[in-house]
């Protein structure tokens, strides 16, 4: 296949469409995957991603982003920014550096800035009144409050990627970093082998370090659907190992000829996935429940 991508939630349809036309237009995977993840950052609606995101404890929207190229295994992503447009924009920029790759709050702030990137205050009059009444909730922390990472890996030709973009929890601690911007974790791609992200609960999947996981069981010969199968099902089991329940997980990956496979520990969880022409919604369930 020449041509495949893959993406978390149903939200990202409607990037994952214009990032089709992208790659029929002979475009780079890497505008693919901005374009599909910036439709989700900047909409509202999406609660979980860039504009109008979910707010930390302190009542700010912090978001999280990260790009890898899987050819250079360069990678680039910003942690806790405030305002800043687009965080997947900016993260894929600095996946172009060989060190200072990874920046966090002020710091990632200060280099959007300079590199000229736009800025939106992403506080929603939506983001504050949601903030305002969880004031009134009980304070635990889960995944799925809303709050779902778009990940969106993707093949054109021999080039793999992946990139991820997130407000993270909801009521996170300020300071709270989660799984979507570290590597290995959030997101891996390695374009000898393939590519892999997660959504859901960033404590519980740094835990198990998913995303390189996935991608070396396929490095190990193991099927784009088994690998995710597999490491998500054994990251499960260990965790009760260690008596912990393992909160929501799921897990999108690719092969590095563009076949897609998905893994959850939830009922039901949407992806898209493109190959060639096609665009197609699908649904993972929990098999082992
Ligand atoms: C985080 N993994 O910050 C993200 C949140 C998420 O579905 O993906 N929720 O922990």
């Amino acid at each position: 296949m020449n041509k495949a991508m893959i993406s978390t939630w149903k939200m990202s349809y409607d990037g994952m469409l214009k990032a089709k036309d992208i790659l029929q237009q002979d475009g780079s995977v890497q505008a693919a995957i901005l374009a599909a993840i910036q439709d989700v950052e900047a909409r509202e609606e999406f609660i979980s991603v860039g504009h109008g995101g979910l707010p930390n404890a302190q009542g700010h929207v912090q978001l999280d982003s990260a790009y890898m190229n899987g050819n250079t295994l360069g990678f680039g992503g910003i942690i806790e920014v405030e305002n800043v447009e687009s965080p997947i924009a900016v993260a894929a920029k600095l996946s172009d550096y060989k060190v200072n790759c990874l920046l966090s709050g002020k710091g990632a702030e200060a280099f959007a800035q300079e590199e000229g990137f736009a800025f939106q205050n992403h506080m929603t009059s939506q983001s504050k009144k949601r903030w305002q009444d969880k004031q009134k909730e009980d304070m635990e922390l889960k995944a799925y409050e809303g709050h779902d990472t778009v990940c969106v890996l993707g093949k054109c030709q021999d080039e793999l990627a992946a990139g991820v973009s997130t407000s993270g929890l909801f009521m996170k601690h300020e300071g709270r970093v989660g799984d979507s911007p570290i590597i290995g974790s959030g997101f891996y791609s390695d374009a000898l082998y393939g590519s892999a992200a997660a959504t859901g609960l960033g404590e519980d999947i740094m835990r198990g370090c998913l995303s390189i996981r996935i991608v070396d069981a396929m490095a190990a010969g193991m099927s784009v659907q088994a690998a995710v199968d597999t490491v998500l099902d054994a990251h499960v089991k260990r965790m009760q190992m260690a008596n912990r329940t393992c909160d929501a997980i799921s897990v999108i990956a690719m092969d590095k000829d563009g076949n897609c496979g998905a893994s959850t520990n939830i009922s039901e969880f949407p992806y898209v996935v493109i190959q060639e022409d096609d665009i197609k919604l699908m649904v993972a369930t929990y098999q082992n429940g």
